[in-house]
This record gives C-alpha cells, structure tokens and sequence, in this order.
C-alpha cells in the first residue's frame, strides 16, 4: 500500500513586528486590535504555512515567560484569531531565538568594543534617548538593536519541534572563521577577541514531520550590508554570517555551537534533509552584497537553488518604483522586498531546501498585484505609500515533498529474543526498501529472504521475524536500506 506523500509548506516572512521599546510589542499583542499585526496574521492565514519563521520580531531574553511573551501572544490574538473571515491557525510548537542585537559587550575601553570606531564605547540605552544616542549604543552591541532581542525571530511549526536537539551560534566568534573577511585593520585585537559572528542568532532547529522523519530548520537573519562606510563591515559580516550555514551544511569541524559542541550537520549515515531560510539580506544578483554573498549557498552542491519563488506584485513594483531597479539584473517577480528607488527592490528573503530529502512542489512571494483586492493586506492604511507598508519585505513559501533519506532511513534498531524467534524492530521511512542480512562471524554476510519484514506505514515501524532462532547463539544481523520503495 502506498502512503500518500508527505508535503510540508514552509514560508519565511520578515514581518517587521519590532518596537522602539522591549516593552511595545508585548502591549501592543496584548490586544487583538493591532492593524499590522492583523495584517500580518491575514497574510499567514492566507498562506496558511506549516513552518515559518518570522524575521525582525522583539525577543526579550529575559528567562520565561518574558521570552515568549511577545510570540505567544502573537499566537493568542492574532494567528489564533480568524482575519477577515479566513480560518484560524494553530502552532502547538513554538522556538523564540535569544539574540545578540541590542546586547552591550560589557568592554570598558576603545581598545575593546567600539565597533564603530566613533571613539567611545556607548554601553548603555535608555528608552527616552535621542535616535542618534540609541544608533550608537546598538552600533557598539553584539548586533544592531536598540534593547536586547529587538529585531530577533521566532519559529511557528505545526510539527513537534525536537527542542533538546536544537543547535544555536549565538557565540561563535568571528575571528574562529577561518579564511573570514573581516575588514581589514578595522577591527583592533581586543574587538576581534570578543567579537560574535551572527548579528542575531543562527539556529538548527529539528522538526519531526511524521515519527523519525525530521527536516533541519536553519533559521538566522545577517545583518544588511549597508549602514556603514568604505571598510564594509556589515557587508563583510553579511558574507560571512551566510557562509555559517556554508560550513554549517558542510559539517565544518572547526564550528562551535553555544554548548561547546564542534561540527556541523554531519552526513556520516547518509546526506541530511535541512531547509535553510530567512531575510539574508542578499541578492543573488543586484544590492551592496559582498562577493555575491548568497550564491555561498545556491551554488552550494547540497542546496536546491532551482526553484525561483515569483509574484505579480515583485514584476510590477520594481518597474513603477524605478531608480535602481532600472539596472537590476534579477528579475522583478523574484524580488521580495520594497525598498527605496536608491536601494531598489531586492530578492534578499529565500527559502533553500537541500537536494536530499525533498522535491519541490510549488513556491511563490505574497505580494499581490495592485489591481488584486488584497493589495491593501500590505499597508496600513488605504493610502498605498512605500512609508506606510505593515513590512517592507514579503513572504516566501515554498511546498516541499518529503522523500527519503539514507541518515533516518534505518532509526533505534534493536533486537531481542521473543520465545523461539529473534525479532528485530526498527524505525523505518516510506519509500525505503529493507533486507536483513545474517552472519556467524561479522565477516561473511548473508541476505536472508526467509525473514519476513512487516512495516507499518502509520507508526514508522518495522519488525523482523528471524523463525526459531531464539536458541541459537552467536548469530549477528543487520539491517539494509535502499532508497526506492520495492
Ligand atoms: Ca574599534
Ligand atoms: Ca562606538
Ligand atoms: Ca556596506
Ligand atoms: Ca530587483
């Protein structure tokens, strides 16, 4: 019998939910009133992902309930909440990700932390400063944030996230990458000793779709490369904080997640299935990137950089906004954000399964044409102005099949003697052929096609019945899988 496929749609969508204060967005999800994030939760109503990150959403680090608050109440009032008429959403599984934005080095002295080289290490905040006072407090932060968590991202998943599994690089220093590009002669010794790579956080997140079968989620948000001058050093961190992931799906022995664990996603049993995603604040083709920053990633032999997500709202935009857009090699349709004429409309939001593990079904960016009646989902009000978008950015989805792969395709296997017989039993995976295979000495193998395998499609389980050999001692198996179901 053959189970039907199973397909995942998972979006990323930086929906601009961040406040002057750490207290704001908390107040302002309190109620079920706020026209953005009406708005917001309309879009993902109408997208309805399974999994989706949202970039640029206040995270108070302070410990629970603090940290979740904002998320939770999002939740509540919001997503939980029907839109105009659409069916509500439900998230069991949630991730709020501690961020480096807005939190202060703690050096004293120029020598150590002014990241700005303005010639003052600006090391506290407070609400009532000047935006001046404020920009420079975050410029000397791990990363830009006027507060700790401002700007940072949350995960909401309809699948069971493997918390105890979750993998962050929050502290990974930037100087520990080797080959990095960091601006030359800009950095002194005492910043390059404590500086953080990821301007935010870069997380591995492990979702369950279905018992065994799991999908890395690799949710981060680099820094744009702009805001600062000719040494580029947000351009450079943007580089490198997208070449994290490159190393990261690489299994990198030199990367140090934040409980001192070496390596990366490691493919010793099979490649891994993962789905890197988020605003990375580069376009394959046009903007300030450095080095063409994200084709680290698309050009990646592991990364399906094929599907290219589209809108009718992208190709109309960038012509009508003009400026910049004029030049821009990429094209319109693809672009996912609505940025100044000087800037130009960008493709900097992407979703990028691996090749292993999936096959994709469908894509698409949520920016409808201005002749479409949800034209007006994308602003606050009815005046149709770029200074009034809930988000300057738009979402991307993307529907993925899940096929299977070699590293869970075989998961806990376990034998044991049940009266005459030895029966084994292990996790299994829809279209995965299995054989048991027999040897008295680990040396010589022997397929042994007389040992009936019973897979049960709904509970991922296999089990292997090896007749009257619950005497017998000294006898050894093991388990092969093939990919293609038989
Ligand atoms: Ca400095
Ligand atoms: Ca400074
Ligand atoms: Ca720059
Ligand atoms: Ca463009």
């Amino acid at each position: 019998m053959l189970a039907a496929p199973l397909q995942v749609r998972v979006a990323t969508f930086n929906c601009s939910l961040n406040r002057p204060t750490q207290e704001q967005l908390p107040a302002d999800l309190a109620t079920t009133a706020n026209v953005q994030a009406q708005k917001v939760a309309e879009i993902l109503q109408r997208v309805r992902p399974d999994v989706v990150l949202l970039n640029e959403f206040d995270v108070d680090p302070t410990s629970n309930p603090f940290r979740v608050l904002a998320m939770n109440r999002f939740h509540a009032n919001y997503l939980a909440v029907s839109q105009s008429g659409l069916a509500p959403l439900n998230y069991p599984y949630r991730y709020a990700a501690i961020s480096n934005t807005g939190v202060p080095t703690g050096a004293a002295s120029t020598n150590g932390g002014d990241f700005d080289n303005n010639g003052a290490v600006v090391s506290s905040y407070s609400d009532t400063a000047t935006t001046a006072q404020k920009d420079l407090y975050g410029n000397d932060c791990f990363g830009f944030g006027w507060f700790p968590g401002q700007y940072s991202f949350v995960v909401y998943s309809k699948y069971p996230i493997q918390t105890a599994a979750i993998r962050s690089f929050r502290l990974f220093k930037w100087k520990d990458l080797p080959g990095h590009v960091m601006p030359p002669g800009y950095y002194t010794s005492g910043e390059q000793d404590i500086f953080r790579l990821s301007s935010k956080n870069h997380v591995d997140i492990p979702i369950e779709v279905k018992p065994g079968q799991v999908f890395h989620l690799l949710a981060s948000h680099p820094t744009p490369p702009a805001f600062d001058s000719s040494e580029d050093r947000n351009g450079r961190r943007n580089h490198d904080e997208i070449r994290l992931w490159k190393e990261y799906i690489s299994n990198a022995p030199f990367l140090y997640d934040d409980d001192g664990v070496f390596g990366g996603l490691s493919s010793a049993n099979g490649e891994q299935r993962f789905v890197i995603l988020g605003d990375m604040n580069a376009d394959p083709l046009d903007g300030d990137s450095f080095n063409g920053a994200i084709n680290q990633l698309r050009n990646h032999s592991l990364v399906n950089a094929g599907p290219n997500p589209a809108s009718p709202g992208g190709a109309e935009q960038g012509p009508l906004l003009g400026g910049a857009n004029l030049n821009d090699i990429g094209a319109h349709a693809n672009d996912t954000a609505y940025f100044s004429p000087g800037t130009g409309n960008l493709r900097v939001d992407h979703v990028l399964p691996s090749k292993a593990g999936f096959s994709v079904a469908d894509s698409g960016v949520f920016w409808p044409a201005s002749t479409d009646p949800l034209y007006g989902l994308l602003f606050l009000s009815a005046s149709y102005t770029q200074g009034n978008q809930i988000t300057d950015h738009r979402l991307v989805w993307m529907d993925l099949i899940l096929t299977p792969v070699l590293s869970q395709c075989v998961r806990n296997l376990a034998a044991e003697r049940q009266g005459a017989d030895v029966v084994l039993k292990w996790g299994s995976q829809a279209g995965v052929t299995y054989r048991v295979e027999r040897s008295a000495d680990l040396v010589q193998w022997s397929d042994q096609p007389a040992i009936p395998i019973v897979v049960n499609g709904a509970t991922s389980m296999a089990i292997a019945t090896d007749p009257g050999a619950g005497s017998t001692t000294g006898r050894f198996y093991r388990v092969v899988a093939t990919l293609g179901a038989d």
